[in-house]
């Protein structure tokens, strides 16, 4: 599935060296590349024990993770608001899925802070009011040139212009009151009036809190306000990470690394859980195909159909789709085969609407 989160955030906070440790890139970071950089554009595996758990069964000649897209996505400082994000930028914001929104809570003396100190709490809202600026931008245009629009037009398109205009103005108040589109509660046909504006306070967002190597292992204190200022922004989750302690990891043999985060404290990897947390920002989540040759974790949006999810193998199996066998992956593992599990009775027949659930494996049987 080819769906994006930007990573964005005000200069100097982290984005690019956060980026490189996701993707594996080696993007250049430091002297404010971003602002005037192309974007960067690079791709995370999602870290999935469930997936090492059926290799192990099957010792697969190939073991494929699901992925996320990550583009960093620098922006400028602002001078007025309103004045930080080019319209390049903006068209690259306006591409993604989700948001990344990385702030600074780290205090290195050497990087200095465009707001001239370190706030993440306020970085995290001088952020989004640039971006609650450009869709307020957006919705104020479209609202005048769609009374001609509506003036000339009748039936149901007519009846489509209306509603546009009906939900455009909704969003126009919210944004007045500087409350994120995401606030707005739209059902289907409105959500679709207004989906080809790509507004970015619409889009989930999640904060990464760039963190002090000292305040990983007790994050709380730095946390705790980002958390309460990333609820009224209707963020979706806020997690602590360092990136500075993160690429020092990354140089470790993994025992070493393994060990320096017992003794640091680190229950699990911090980007591991930052790559988790963005494929759940974009909801997202996986299904599993198993045997000698492949074991594979694919991505669907959550609650897809059988039939779609077969789709995400290949065309054909969701054009040719009879009926998919399913089972989970743990009782799998307990059954130790598909023959065995079919023999206990735990492998079920499922249609073309059944609602695929994160952590199935799928076989499925098509003809074309
Ligand atoms: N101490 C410390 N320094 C960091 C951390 N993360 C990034 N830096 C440093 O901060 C500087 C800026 O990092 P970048 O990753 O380039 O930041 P950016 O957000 O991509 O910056 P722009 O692209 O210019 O907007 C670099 O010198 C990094 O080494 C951190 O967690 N701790
Ligand atoms: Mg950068």
């Amino acid at each position: 599935m080819n769906v994006v989160s930007a990573i964005t955030g005000l200069p100097y906070v982290g984005k690019t060296t956060l980026f490189n440790l996701l993707t594996g890139a080696h993007a250049s970071t430091g002297a404010f590349a971003g602002a005037e950089a192309e974007t960067n554009v690079g791709v995370a595996k999602v870290p999935d024990p469930r997936v090492e758990e059926l290799a192990a069964l099957y010792k697969p000649k190939k073991i494929t993770h699901a992925e996320v897209m990550y583009r960093d996505i620098g922006l400028a400082r602002a001078e007025k608001p309103g004045q930080a994000i080019s319209p390049q930028k903006l068209g690259d914001l306006r591409t993604a899925d989700a948001i990344v929104h990385v702030v600074r809570a780290f205090s290195a003396p050497s990087v200095p802070h465009v707001d001239g100190s370190v706030d993440p709490v306020r970085d995290l809202s001088t952020v989004e009011l640039e971006l609650l600026f450009a869709d307020h931008a957006v919705v104020e245009r479209r609202l005048e040139r769609i009374e001609p629009e509506l003036r000339s037009s009748k039936g149901p398109e007519r009846e489509m212009k209306e509603r546009e205009k009906a939900v455009l103005q909704r969003a126009f108040a919210a944004l007045a009151e500087e409350r994120p589109l995401r606030d707005l509660d739209l059902d289907a046909d409105e959500e679709k009036a207004i989906r080809g504006f790509r507004f970015l306070t619409r889009m989930p967002v999640l904060v990464a809190v760039n963190l002090d190597e000292d305040d990983v292992a007790d994050p709380e204190r730095i946390i705790a306000p980002v958390r309460e200022a990333a609820k009224a922004h209707r963020a979706s989750a806020v997690v602590p990470v360092s990136a500075k302690l993160e690429a020092e990891i990354a140089e470790l043999p993994p025992e070493e690394a393994a060990s320096f985060r017992k003794e640091l404290g680190l229950a699990e990897p911090a980007l591991d859980r930052l790559i988790r947390a963005t494929y759940e920002l974009l909801g997202l989540c996986s299904f599993f195909t198993v045997g000698e040759d492949e074991v594979r974790a694919w991505t669907v949006p959550r609650g897809a159909p059988a039939q779609q999810a077969a789709g995400a193998i290949h065309t054909d199996l969701e054009r040719g789709f009879i009926r998919a066998e399913v089972i989970g992956w743990q009782e799998l593992l307990k059954a130790g085969s598909e023959a065995n599990a079919k023999k206990l009775g735990v492998m079920r027949t499922e249609g073309k609407t059944y609602p695929v659930k994160d952590g199935e494996i799928l076989h499925v049987l098509f003809n074309v």
